[in-house]
């Protein structure tokens, strides 16, 4: 397969090309792309350097899949491109998840929905992936009625700037690129993406919205708060989920365990549960501080640890490219 990364200097993008090269991805070729100042930088993949090119240099190299991680803007124009010349396009951006005409996809829950058609594949959002992977099993078996999460978001989930940020306020500079509007060293901010009119951020919505599209299925309410905290590892997210139907604690437990890529770390006497530090550069989603919410009946309290450079945007994309090359969708 001959694979094209665009983005491929950036955060994601490196995660991307680490995870391809983890995974042993079939590739033959591949095609690292970025903004046109970073064209004749060198990237290494599996220990061989690769020329940077522009994306116009990269369609006319024909490659079967384009693995995109460069923002929404760049994404809106020039995806499109890519499409019409018929490489099939993973991106990781918000640009077209809400798209009626596109797939939001996380692999183990509606892969089975791809057809070689589709030549846009959203990758969902970090936040909204971890949660809707533990979800799935429990909605199938117990059928989700309203989710309240909160969230607790690593820097890494804007970029490198932000890394920048923390690590110049670390070090005690004053003089620095602000990415937050806040210092985010010792401190935690209520805000994730853009304020909207109801008051909610961005990534609020995309929570509420993203796992209605994922689960096919939009009468699961969510109501989410999405906080910045200086960490790097992986977003972390409390949970209450309301079902149905009633529940049995260990059977809960058994489900998300034998669930593909969810391991269930939840034994709090021995100080077993899933933190950023333990969840960085993982590619599973962690569960535990599993526990039955005691005010009101059929309702569950979780705590769920990802890397969300990882199955929280490199590792899904990557598992959609494997999807597709496996069922030879590209
Ligand atoms: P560049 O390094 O040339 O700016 P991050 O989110 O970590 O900041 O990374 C963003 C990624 O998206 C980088 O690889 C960046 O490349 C890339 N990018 C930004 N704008 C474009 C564009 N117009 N075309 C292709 N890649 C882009
Ligand atoms: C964050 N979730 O942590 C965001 C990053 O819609 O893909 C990913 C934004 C997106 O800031």
């Amino acid at each position: 397969m001959k694979v094209a990364v665009v983005g491929a200097t950036g955060l994601v993008g490196g995660e991307i090309l680490k995870v391809l090269a983890e995974r042993n991805f079939p590739v033959s070729e591949l095609i690292p792309v970025a903004s046109e100042r970073s064209i004749g930088k060198k990237v290494s993949f599996k220990g061989k350097e690769y020329d940077v090119v522009g994306y116009d240099t990269a369609i006319a190299m024909k490659p079967n899949v384009a693995i995109f991680s460069a923002g929404g803007g760049t994404s809106l124009a020039i995806a499109p491109k890519f499409a019409e010349a018929g490489i099939t396009v993973v991106d990781n951006s918000s640009a077209w998840r809400m798209d009626p005409t596109k797939k939001l996809v996380v692999p183990e829950i509606n892969a089975s929905t791809l057809t070689p058609e589709d030549k846009i594949i959203a990758n969902p959002n970090c936040s909204t992936i971890q949660m809707v992977v533990v979800m799935n099993p429990l909605h199938k078996k117990y059928k989700i009625k309203r989710v309240v999460v909160s969230t607790y978001q690593s820097v890494t989930g804007t970029g490198k700037a932000a890394v920048d940020q923390l690590f110049n306020e670390r070090a005690g500079k004053t003089e620095y690129d602000k990415v937050y509007p806040h210092k985010i060293d010792l401190n935690v901010l209520p805000h994730i993406d853009v304020f909207l009119d109801n008051g909610y951020t961005k990534e609020e919505m995309k929570m509420v919205n993203e796992t209605k599209k994922i689960m096919m299925d939009d009468s699961i309410q969510v109501t989410a708060t999405t906080v910045r905290i200086p960490t790097i590892g992986g977003h972390s997210e409390a949970v209450n989920i309301e079902f149905e139907n009633d529940f049995d604690l260990e059977e809960v437990r058994n489900l998300l365990a034998q669930e593909e890529g969810v391991i269930v770390q939840d034994d709090p006497k021995n100080f077993l549960y899933p933190m950023p530090i333990t969840a960085h550069g993982k590619d599973e989603v962690f569960v535990g501080r599993i526990r039955r919410d005691e005010t009101q009946p059929n309702t569950l309290n979780l705590w769920i640890v990802a890397d969300n450079l990882r199955k929280g945007a490199a590792t899904n994309a990557v598992q959609i490219a494997e999807y597709l090359a496996k069922h030879q969708l590209i």
